[in-house]
């Protein structure tokens, strides 16, 4: 791939940009990435990394070391699934489907690969117990019972997430059902419907990532999809952003560099009601949003910014804190990063040509949900986080992650109403495995109509308690538990994470 140089017009530029975007199926070259430069001379764009996709019901994952180009100079130790240099493919799966996924591990640590969202049984949940040794493959199977949504798949092994994620460990599963697929949206991959995964990294001097838990739980650079400076070019149309907060700790509060509105679809675990027309939306790490956004009214050749608003949120919100000092990756910068407390772009999105089968228009509903509500309410707990004082993790009532105790025994079929209070000294994003729930009440204000829908993962500011209900049906627990967690890896990997068993 040529670089593209200033003297081509803008259109030119689109036009090579689209190409690039639309014939990408497998993983980008590492030191001969495109450039994208502007006729402006604005700093340059890469184009967008598309994950290649992987659909069927037999799916092969092999974890292995990369590396990738970021820096002049030595190249970046990365971590891809099936030889890409940062992240891996997109699994399509069918509701109903029964999938067998088949996962090797070339590292020489051990692993695991957690199926962020599922509902399966616990020993295909993929996390801290189903451990896959080097060199080994894991093939779990099941039947695929979620919704048509946006999920993801991630290493899970306690005390290895926060390293194996900032390596690059990761990927995106689009489930697809009928309901979603009798709406007229756009589901073009890569075209109208573009998978777009967010997560910052620090560089040090030597360009590798900064993974050092205690001090770096913020990068420096935004990677979208593992490109930084990504730009890609959709159609003049209406366009299916699905977006994942894959951060460490870094909250994301996104919006578009016009203000324009822009609707958001999907919470983690299926299709909302209705459309909820937004200006920002609030996303924490392991949340999942679909978006439409309406390009029909802009001109060919135009281009708008995809942004994080950070600037100017209260204490607690993570990524507001710290100082923006020179990225030097040295111990004396916890909390630090040269993107905390302000705005920045994530995506530039440049406008092309309509394609033959546009969809023009934003769908009045979508689905009809059954949420539970306290009348469906069996049985009643609270959950208080804890710890966090210098020198000491996160926990949960007190208590840090054993994979020997188990926090909390639930009846199968319960349909449990969770109180999770948090008064301590930051905000966390509390993630449950095994089921998708409904946030019936916040301290600190109504829920938001954006997180109206099936939840997994849910943003718990400091100072404030959610409820949130959730039906634990279908699988026992036979050999090992369920987890929930903070999705702040390094939380979690410093004991923010407890086990619950499902039981007749
Ligand atoms: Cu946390």
């Amino acid at each position: 791939m040529a670089i593209i140089r200033r003297s081509f017009t803008w259109f030119t530029v689109v036009a090579l940009t689209g190409v690039g975007l639309f014939a990408c199926t497998a993983d980008e070259a590492t030191s001969t990435a495109p450039v994208i430069t502007e006729p402006t001379g604005t700093p340059g764009y890469n184009a967008l990394w598309l994950p290649p996709v992987l659909s069927g019901t037999t799916f092969n994952l092999t974890l292995a070391k990369s590396t990738k180009q970021y820096r002049t100079g030595a190249a970046t130790n990365t971590y891809g699934y099936n030889g890409s240099s940062f992240w891996g493919p997109t699994l399509i799966m069918n509701k109903g489907d029964s999938v067998t996924l088949n996962v090797t591990n070339t590292l020489t640590d051990q692993t695991t690969t957690h199926w962020h969202g599922f509902h399966i049984a616990p020993e295909m949940d993929g996390g801290p117990h189903q451990v896959v040794a080097p060199g080994a493959t894991w093939s779990p199977t099941f039947r695929v019972r979620n919704n048509a949504a946006t999920y993801w798949y991630h290493p899970h092994l306690h005390e290895k997430t926060y390293e194996q994620l900032t390596m690059g460990a990761g990927g995106l599963i689009i489930i697809r059902d009928p309901a979603e697929a009798a709406l007229a949206l756009p589901r073009s991959y890569g075209v109208d419907d573009i998978p777009l995964v967010f997560s910052s990294r620090r560089f040090l001097s030597s360009n590798q990532f900064a993974k050092d838990i205690k001090v770096t739980t913020y990068g420096d650079y935004m990677l979208t999809n593992g490109t930084e400076k990504a730009m890609v070019t959709m159609p003049k149309q209406v366009v299916r952003l699905r977006l994942l907060n894959a951060e460490i700790e870094r909250g994301l509060n996104i919006g578009l560099s016009d203000n324009r509105p822009f609707s958001v679809i999907t919470n983690d675990g299926g299709l909302l009601d209705a459309p909820v027309v937004v200006t920002r939306v609030v996303m924490m790490p392991g949340e999942r949003v679909e978006i439409l956004v309406d390009l029909s009214k802009d001109a060919v050749g135009a281009s708008l910014d995809l942004m994080a608003y950070n600037a100017g949120q209260s204490f607690g919100f993570p990524g507001q804190e710290g100082n923006p000092v020179q990225p030097d990756g040295t111990a004396g910068r916890i909390n630090s990063s040269l993107l905390n407390n302000t705005d920045f772009p994530m995506l530039r999105m440049a406008v092309g040509a309509a394609t033959a089968s546009a969809i023009t228009s934003v769908p009045s509903t979508l689905v009809a949900n059954r949420y539970w509500t306290t009348a469906d309410v069996t049985n009643s707990r609270t959950v208080t986080i804890t710890g966090g004082q210098p020198g000491s993790g996160f926990s949960f009532d007190g208590k840090s992650f054993s994979h020997t105790l188990i926090n909390h025994t639930i009846k199968l079929n319960a349909v449990e109403k969770w109180t999770v209070v948090n008064n301590n000294v930051f905000g966390h994003a509390i993630h449950l495995h095994d089921v998708q729930f409904k946030i019936i009440s916040r301290s600190n204000g109504p829920v938001a109509p954006y997180e109206s829908g099936w939840k997994d993962t849910f943003y718990l500011p400091l100072g404030t308690t959610a409820v949130v209900l959730a039906k634990f049906e279908d699988f026992t627990t036979t050999a090992n538990a369920y987890m929930f967690h903070c999705h702040f890896s390094n939380h979690e990997d410093e004991g923010m994470m407890g086990q619950f068993t499902v039981v007749p």
